[in-house]
Order: structure tokens, then C-alpha cells, then sequence
């Protein structure tokens, strides 16, 4: 190639890859939100819950119950493994997309500061009637009665299972001491991925789900509740601020098996129609590696672990606002 082509194909790539992402989304906690912007968020979930499916994915009547599928379908493989933050990284980045490019939503996804309520879930502001996701589960099948979602009816889940249920929780100021801030912080001071991300899986992540109960205490089927997705990009957000303190060298560092050990605490066990995996697609063998594909089941483009590694980068292009 002669020389001037070549430092014009050069100028095209570089300009093109600093272009990428100019403007970054800001995830701002819900408590920090308006009462008009927490509503425009409640609002495009229930246009999402409304919008016939169109993936043919198992069992799904709604986008909103696809995007819950990328989850049961793969829980099995997304968890007490490496591609555990990455995965769920990109998972919300797909229910973010949703929401804004199906659903007209302005916003960025919010999260919830959870370390606020740790210990007393019961009382937090996340959980009002008009600009909440609605109270605690009652009645014997701990149904959630107010709020937005009260009426919804999910079609994935409980489990593996595919029936029609409500949306249920149970909420537990006890298991809600996971989310304290001394949990994050814990996690925050190791100084590599292969202590870091088993520390966050365990504490602050189960936090949420046992805080919350019911459909979200469920490992396969808890994006049926959609405080699922403000729990998961907290968690996120943790993990990005870890990443942070050595960025560079923390965007490239990935670790961890590829094979969700058989009968993990608290997990619902493998059941015997899923065989147990053998390794992932983009892994050479059984460790997580950059090249791993992470599969939204054609909810948006899979992408492989590099592509999720910087939020900043092009694929997810946000920036987390500290409250
Ligand atoms: C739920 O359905 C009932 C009965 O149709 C209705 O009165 C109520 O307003 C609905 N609630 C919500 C939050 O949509
Ligand atoms: C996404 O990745 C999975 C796992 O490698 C693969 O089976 C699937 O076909 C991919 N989907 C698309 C749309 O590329
Ligand atoms: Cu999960």
C-alpha cells in the first residue's frame, strides 16, 4: 500500500476507534432520581412487560420475559464462574438498550445504593407504592399486592420452570445486611479478579437477592422482579469501581473456571436435562478468558468478555455517578 493510503486508512481507524464513545451514559442511583424521571423508568419496565415477545425464546409472552430468559436459560452457566460480572454487565446493558431504543426511555439504568438500607430493606424508599417497585410479598404465595408491577404476571420461573406466577418477595432486614457497606468494601481492597469477583458474588451480591425474597432470592428465575436489574448494575457499579483503582490493568484481568461446580449453596441444582457443561464457547479450555462469548440469546449482539471489560469502551459507553 502506498504511504499516504496507508497513513489515510491509519487515520480513519484511529479517529474512528476515539469516536467510539464520545458521550457516556450516566447511571445515576434511584434514590438520586426526581419523582418524574423514577416514574419514566417505572414506565418504559411496564412498556416493556406490555410488548409482545418476538425471540421465540421458551415460554416468553413479553420482551420483558426474554430478557428474565437470557438468565434462566444460561444460569447455570453465569454463575460461581469467571464470566459471572461480565455476563451480568452485558445483561444489563441489554435491558438498558431495551428500554430506551423499545420503550422510549431518555434515562440510563439506574442502580440501587443498597449499602443505605443493608439491614433494614423494609424501610427503603425503593419499595413505595407510587414511585417504587411496590412493598413486600403477603398472602401465602408472597405475592407483591402494590406498586406498579402488582398486576404482572410472570411467565418464566419459579426456577427452570415455566408457568404462570406473580411477581413474589419476602423480605428479610437480616439477609439484607450482605449489602452494608463493609461488604463492598471488603471486596474492593483485594487486588485481583480471582479474589474480587468471588468476594462479590458472595457478599454484597446475595445481599439483594435474600433482602429482597422470593422471585429474586431464586438464582435461575430473579430478573422476574425488576428491581433484579437495580440490584445487578449496584453490583456492577462495584465492580467498575474496583476496576478503577488500576484501570489499566484491570480492564484485561479475567480469571475463574468456566464450569459452574455442581450443587453450589443456595443455587437451585443443575437439573438433569442440562448437561453439565464441558467448557464455553470463545474459552480455548476450562478458564474464563477475554475471548469468552457472551450469548443474549439475540436480545441484542452477543459480545465476548474484551468488550465488556472497560465501561467506558465502546460497547457499553457509561459512566456510574456516585450518589
Ligand atoms: C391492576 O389491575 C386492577 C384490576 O384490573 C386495576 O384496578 C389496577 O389499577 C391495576 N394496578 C396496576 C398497578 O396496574
Ligand atoms: C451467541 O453465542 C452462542 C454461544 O456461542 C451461539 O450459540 C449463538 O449462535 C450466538 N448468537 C448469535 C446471534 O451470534
Ligand atoms: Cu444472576
Amino acid at each position: 500500500m502506498a504511504p499516504l493510503l496507508r497513513a489515510i486508512v491509519f487515520l480513519c481507524f484511529a479517529s474512528g476507534a476515539m469516536s467510539a464513545c464520545t458521550t457516556k451514559g450516566k447511571r445515576r442511583a434511584w434514590h438520586t432520581l426526581s419523582n418524574a424521571e423514577k416514574l419514566e423508568y417505572i414506565n418504559a419496565e411496564l412498556c416493556l412487560m406490555q410488548k409482545p415477545a418476538k425471540l421465540s425464546l421458551p415460554g416468553c409472552k413479553t420482551r420483558f420475559d426474554e430478557l428474565q430468559a437470557v438468565h434462566q436459560l444460561q444460569a447455570y452457566a453465569t454463575h460461581f464462574v469467571g464470566a459471572f460480572l461480565p455476563f451480568h454487565r452485558l445483561l444489563m446493558k441489554a435491558h438498558e438498550e431495551a428500554l430506551r431504543s423499545e420503550c422510549g426511555y431518555t434515562g440510563y439504568q439506574p442502580y440501587w445504593q443498597e449499602q443505605l438500607d443493608a439491614g433494614k430493606f423494609s424501610t427503603s424508599a425503593i419499595f413505595d407504592k407510587t414511585y417504587g417497585f411496590g412493598g413486600d410479598g403477603s398472602g401465602r404465595s408472597n405475592c407483591i399486592t402494590t406498586g406498579p408491577f402488582s398486576n404482572y404476571s410472570n411467565h418464566l420461573g419459579p426456577g427452570y420452570q415455566v408457568t404462570d406466577h406473580c411477581i413474589d418477595r419476602k423480605i428479610s432486614n437480616q439477609m439484607s445486611t450482605g449489602s452494608a457497606q463493609r461488604e463492598v468494601d471488603r471486596c474492593l481492597q483485594l487486588d485481583s479478579f480471582a479474589t474480587a469477583w468471588p468476594c462479590i458474588e458472595g457478599q454484597p451480591h446475595t445481599g439483594g437477592h435474600g433482602g429482597v425474597g422470593g422471585q429474586m432470592l431464586n438464582g435461575v428465575s430473579s430478573p422476574g422482579d425488576p428491581l433484579f436489574y437495580l440490584h445487578h448494575t449496584w453490583l456492577d457499579k462495584i465492580w467498575a469501581d474496583w476496576q478503577s483503582r488500576d484501570q489499566a490493568k484491570r480492564v484485561k484481568d479475567i480469571s475463574g473456571t468456566n464450569i459452574q461446580p455442581d450443587n453450589m449453596p443456595g443455587f437451585p441444582a443443575r437439573p438433569s436435562n442440562i448437561p453439565k457443561p464441558t467448557g464455553a464457547a470463545g474459552d480455548p479450555g476450562t478458564t474464563t478468558t477475554l475471548g469468552h462469548v457472551l450469548d443474549m440469546k439475540g436480545n441484542s449482539p452477543n459480545k465476548t468478555i474484551t468488550d465488556v471489560m472497560d465501561v467506558a469502551g465502546e460497547v457499553l459507553c457509561i459512566e456510574y455517578v456516585d450518589p
